[in-house]
């Protein structure tokens, strides 16, 4: 996928915390498929929609006002780089989720700017993912997600949407962005699941 950022250096050496076929970066690369959209706090929304048509809609606000995480990850991207130890602040989407009548087993996520990626609802629940606002003890940088991304850890970074905006729960997986381009639909580095068949 498009590396805006290449002038990264890894360093090869084995280590067990490493899925196959990555190496460690210290740096943060930054990976847009697309110019950074700027997303004005007071215009910022985040909606659930179900399948079933009814919308869940959060402000910035109201989604602030919700109980936040720390926590502490190492991400995987599918252009080979892992980082270890990433430390964020946001919102379990278990909480999002919480009140929301479904019997979607998918999500098809997509983020201001117009990317789109698709999940299982499952890997979105049981403390496996976060509508994460803060990186590192500061604010989420716009190139890094900002205001708010997703981060699903356990899953290739191309599913942690930057910018995102919502969700639809869908009752029938549906490709996003890098999935219709001959990425994996499930994306687990721990399988290298990098491209469709693997
Ligand atoms: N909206 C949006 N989200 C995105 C992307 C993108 O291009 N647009 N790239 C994905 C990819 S391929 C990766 S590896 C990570 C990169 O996040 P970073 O730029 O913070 O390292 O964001 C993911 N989320
Ligand atoms: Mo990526």
């Amino acid at each position: 996928m498009g590396i805006v950022s290449p002038g990264f250096h890894g360093r090869r050496r084995p280590d067990v915390k490493l899925p196959p076929g990555q190496y460690l970066t210290e740096d943060f690369p930054v990976l847009s498929a697309g110019p950074t959209p700027r997303v004005r706090l007071d215009h910022w929304e985040f909606t659930i929609t179900t399948e079933a048509g009814k919308e869940h809609r959060w402000s910035w606000q109201e989604m602030l006002a919700l109980p936040a995480e720390s926590v502490t990850v190492d991400i995987h991207c599918v252009t080979r780089w892992s980082k270890l130890g990433t430390s964020w602040r946001g919102v379990p989407l278990d909480t999002l989720l919480a009140d929301i009548d479904t019997a979607a087993d998918f999500a098809l996520v997509h983020s201001y700017g117009g990317y789109t990626t698709n999940l299982p609802l499952a890997d979105l629940l049981d403390g496996q993912a976060w509508l994460a606002y803060g990186y590192d003890g500061a604010d989420l940088t716009a190139e890094h997600g900002g205001p708010a991304r997703l981060l699903v850890p356990h899953l290739y970074f191309w599913k942690s949407a930057k910018w995102v905006r919502g969700m639809r729960l869908l009752l029938h997986d549906e490709p996003g962005f890098w999935e219709t381009l001959g990425y994996h639909d499930y994306g687990d580095p721990w399988r290298e699941q990098r491209y469709q068949g693997d």
